[in-house]
């Protein structure tokens, strides 16, 4: 029966903490490129209020969000956050708006805004919200990564979602951690000892694979230059997993040292030279991270001891080439795109365009810029110049890459590359395994990908007299999605959630729906 309610919508929440974190006179506050910074002194109120705005977040698109406290490559005394969604991506567009007057926002504002936000969620009858908004945070290693975090946490709470405060991490580690958590474990374990597990596997398989150096058998030497943050830990912790794979002798681990200063991916790309304190030698490899380690750069200096830097337009034609041969040798026709910012060396462009003969497109600074384009092409090769950036590769181009690994009957030299950019897609960034779907039972129940039909079944529960099913269509590159429920407000919000769930757990076949903002 299709029964059209008018909702009711108030914020009845008591806002608890909220008298803890007024908003100091005189300062306003923009979401920017990627998030929130200023003097931590600055910030405490607008963390709450982002512990707030990520579980209506959590609310409205039903994943579980990340809040990364960081201020990244900025200096100590500065802190700042971000929010992650999805498969790790950064808050959309469209929501920064949102964090901005929230941020600025005294109580009877922010009750105001909250209610209205909440009209917007699907599916929320009552402003009584469930324990499953549930927020993950992340700390850099800054003094008052802490006492912040903390202020997220009372956010998540006040409106009664729940979070689970991983501490110190890098924001890979955290973008890693949302995403597996969305995709209920399918691209990797959602813990820190899944996401190392998961590079070391992928790394091991791939050097496996490779021809070493001459005079460089078994091992890589690198010095890497943690800029006295979060990444040099991390790096440890990895090198646990990684055996006698890879050695890495890492400097400005924080030990003595301050946060990003004469160190680091910024400093070294600025100036041109090495962290200060830091001898380089001939032969050898090193790398500056940032402060929460998304950024990196490499550089060495040559025999006449000259500096040179291999900065996200280098990073870009190394990646860009050795695709494109594993590409030629696995014989894939796919087309290597590269996204690039305004910062990008010209002479770069020129080379893929003309050289390699790429498409190259140019996007504005930032990460979800470059990502959302990135994403659109087969294999989309982003970095920019200042060291950000990954790999993605596209549904199509992973499942022929799985088809050819599998296919005994090919080549081993073809089979041997496509198995490279298999490991190489792990290893650049924790994309899923993109799997069909594949169904029974009069297509009514799903049997392909594992854990799909008891996730939709779960879902179903949630709703009275509700019933779904998942099937691809055999027309279009879609998969098409049924959901009948008591109401048509039940039965809308049934449809919205069994989407999402194809979008994680079958790799984002169709598109993915989303409510109107
Ligand atoms: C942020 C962005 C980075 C961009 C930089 C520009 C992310 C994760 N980070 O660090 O991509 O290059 O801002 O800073 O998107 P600017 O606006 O101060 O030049
Ligand atoms: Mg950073």
């Amino acid at each position: 029966m299709a029964m059209h309610t008018r909702r009711r919508v108030e914020m009845d929440t008591e806002l608890q903490n909220a008298n803890a974190y007024p908003v100091p006179s005189g300062i306003t506050m923009e979401y920017g490129t990627a998030g929130f910074r200023a003097p931590a002194c600055n910030l405490p109120h607008v963390m709450y209020r982002m512990g707030l705005l990520a579980v209506m977040r959590a609310r409205y698109t039903r994943e579980v969000i990340g809040v990364m406290v960081t201020a990244s490559h900025n200096p100590e005394e500065d802190n700042g956050v971000k929010l992650m969604e999805g498969m790790g991506e950064m808050l959309p567009v469209s929501w920064e708006r949102h964090a901005t007057s929230f941020a600025s926002a005294h109580l009877g504002e922010l009750r105001t805004q909250l209610s209205a936000l909440l009209r917007d969620c699907p599916g929320t009858e009552s402003s009584s919200p469930a324990q499953k908004y549930h927020v993950l945070i992340g700390e850099d290693t800054r003094a008052s990564s802490k006492m912040l975090a903390q202020a997220v946490s009372h956010g998540v709470t006040d409106l009664g979602g729940t979070f689970k405060n991983f501490g110190l991490v890098t924001t890979p580690q955290l973008h890693y951690l949302v995403a597996s958590h969305n995709s209920e474990g399918l691209i990797g374990e959602p813990s820190l000892d899944g996401y190392y597990h998961k590079l070391s596997e992928a790394y091991k398989a791939l050097m496996a694979q490779s021809k070493p150096q001459p005079g460089n058998e078994g091992s890589y030497p690198l010095t890497m230059d943690g800029a006295n943050g979060v990444g040099a830990p991390k790096m440890a912790e990895l090198l646990s997993y990684m055996k006698h794979s890879l050695s890495v002798k890492i400097i400005n681990n924080g030990e003595s040292g301050k946060l990003n200063h004469e160190c680091g991916a910024d400093y070294v790309k600025i100036g041109q030279r090495a962290p200060k304190g830091l001898q380089m030698r001939e032969g050898r490899i090193y790398c500056s991270l940032d402060g929460d380690a998304d950024r990196l750069l490499y550089y060495f200096v040559d025999k006449s001891d000259t500096f040179h830097l291999v900065d996200g337009d280098k990073i870009s034609t190394l990646m860009a080439i050795f695709i494109q041969h594993l590409l030629k040798e696995a014989q894939l026709p796919f087309q290597v795109s590269v996204v690039q910012t305004a910062y990008a060396n010209g002479s770069s462009t020129h080379y893929f365009e003309e050289t390699l003969l790429l498409q190259v497109y140019c996007l504005p600074t930032g990460v979800k810029y470059l990502h959302a384009k990135a994403k659109e092409c087969d294999i989309g090769v982003y970095f920019e110049a200042n060291g950000h950036g990954t790999v993605l590769f596209g549904k199509r181009v992973l499942d022929k890459v799985a088809e050819i690994m599998q296919d005994s009957g090919r080549p081993e030299a073809q089979r041997a590359a496509a198995t490279q950019l298999y490991h190489t897609s792990q290893l650049i960034n924790q994309v899923m395994d993109r799997q069909r779907i594949t169904t029974t039972d009069a297509e009514r129940r799903v049997t392909h990908p594992d854990g799909l039909q008891a996730a939709i079944e779960e879902r179903v529960h949630r709703h009275l007299q509700a019933r779904a099913f998942v099937r691809p269509s055999g027309t279009e590159d879609m998969v098409r999605v049924y959901a009948e429920a008591e109401t048509q407000e039940s039965a809308d919000c049934l449809a919205h959630e069994v989407a999402l769930l194809v979008h994680r757990l079958a790799g984002g076949v169709g598109e993915e729906p989303r409510a109107p903002s």
